[in-house]
C-alpha cells in the first residue's frame, strides 16, 4: 500500500470532505515517507509469520502424514479501518502511538481442519523462541455474544533489516474452515447498513444458530477423525496442556 498512492486516490473526497477532518488529512500528509516505512514494516512481519506456519504445516505433513492448516490468508489493515480504529481508541496521532496501540496492523488467518489442530498448530508457532506473546483472545472456549469463534493471537516477531532488527506486531486469527464461513458472512451483514431492523435482527438470530450447527460440526468431524486416527491421544495432550497466561 502506498501512502501517496492512496491520498491521492481519495482527493475527490478529500475535496468534498468526505474522508476525514482536516486533522487526519494533515497527519497522512507531514508523515506520509514514515507511514510508508511503518506499512513496509506491517508487510515484512506478515511475510515471516506466514512462512512461520507453512513450515510448520510442511513438518506436520512429514511427521503426523495430514496438514492441520487449509489454508492462510493475510491482510494488511487498510487505511479507511486504521484511522476508524484510531478515531474509535482516541489515539493520538504519531506513528509511535499508532504502532503501539493499534495491535492488528498486520493480520495473518490461519484456517484449520479440526478445532484441535488450532491449539497445537498455535503452540508450537508461540514455542519458538523469538515470537512473544502479547495477548490471547480464546473466542473458541469463550465465543462472542453473536457467535463469532476464533482463537486471536497478538504477537511480535522479528524482522531482519539492513542495519536493525525490529520486533513488529502481528494479529493471528485460527480459526476452522466452519469459523472462517461463518465470520465471511456476518462481516457482510456487518456492513450491510440498510437492511431493515427486523431483517437484519432476524438474520442476526440465524447466524447465531449457525454458529451453534457449526461449532456441532466441528466437534463431530472432530470426533470422527480420532477415531480414524491411531495417535489421537498426541493430539489430546497438545489440547489439553495449552496454557499461554
Ligand atoms: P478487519 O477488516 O479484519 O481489520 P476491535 O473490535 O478491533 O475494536 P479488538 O479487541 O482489537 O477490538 O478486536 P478483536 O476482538 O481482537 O477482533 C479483531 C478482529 O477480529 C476484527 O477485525 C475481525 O477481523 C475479527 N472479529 C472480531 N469479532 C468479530 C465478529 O464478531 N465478527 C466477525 N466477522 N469478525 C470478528 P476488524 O478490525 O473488525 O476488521
Amino acid at each position: 500500500m502506498n501512502i501517496r498512492e492512496y491520498i491521492s486516490q481519495k482527493k475527490k473526497e478529500i475535496l468534498i470532505g468526505r474522508l476525514t477532518s482536516n486533522q487526519f488529512q494533515q497527519f497522512f500528509r507531514t508523515n506520509a515517507a514514515e507511514l510508508q516505512k511503518m506499512l513496509t514494516y506491517y508487510e515484512c512481519a506478515i511475510m515471516e509469520v506466514e512462512t512461520r506456519f507453512k513450515v510448520l504445516n510442511q513438518e506436520f505433513s512429514l511427521s503426523r502424514e495430514y496438514s492441520p492448516i487449509e489454508t492462510i490468508k493475510s491482510r494488511l489493515k487498510s487505511i479507511d479501518s486504521l484511522i476508524e480504529k484510531v478515531e474509535r481508541y482516541q489515539v493520538p496521532l504519531s506513528v509511535k502511538d499508532i504502532e503501539d496501540q493499534i495491535e492488528d496492523i498486520a493480520g495473518i488467518r490461519v484456517i484449520c481442519s479440526f478445532p484441535e489442530d488450532i491449539y497445537t498448530v498455535a503452540d508450537c508457532f508461540l514455542q519458538q523462541d523469538d515470537v512473544a506473546l502479547i495477548d490471547c483472545k480464546d473466542y473458541i472456549r469463550n465465543p462472542k455474544e453473536n457467535g463469532y469463534r476464533s482463537l486471536h493471537l497478538i504477537v511480535t516477531v522479528p524482522i531482519f533489516l539492513e542495519h536493525e532488527k525490529r520486533e513488529v506486531k502481528v494479529e493471528v486469527q485460527l480459526r476452522t474452515i466452519a469459523m472462517d464461513f461463518w465470520a465471511s458472512l456476518e462481516h457482510k451483514l456487518k456492513y450491510k447498513k440498510e437492511l431493515p431492523a427486523d431483517i437484519s435482527d432476524r438474520l442476526v438470530g440465524e447466524l447465531l444458530e449457525c454458529a451453534t450447527i457449526g461449532a456441532d460440526l466441528d466437534n463431530r468431524m472432530q470426533k470422527i477423525r480420532r477415531q480414524l486416527s491411531e495417535d489421537s491421544s498426541e493430539i489430546d495432550d497438545a489440547v489439553d496442556q495449552h496454557q499461554w497466561f
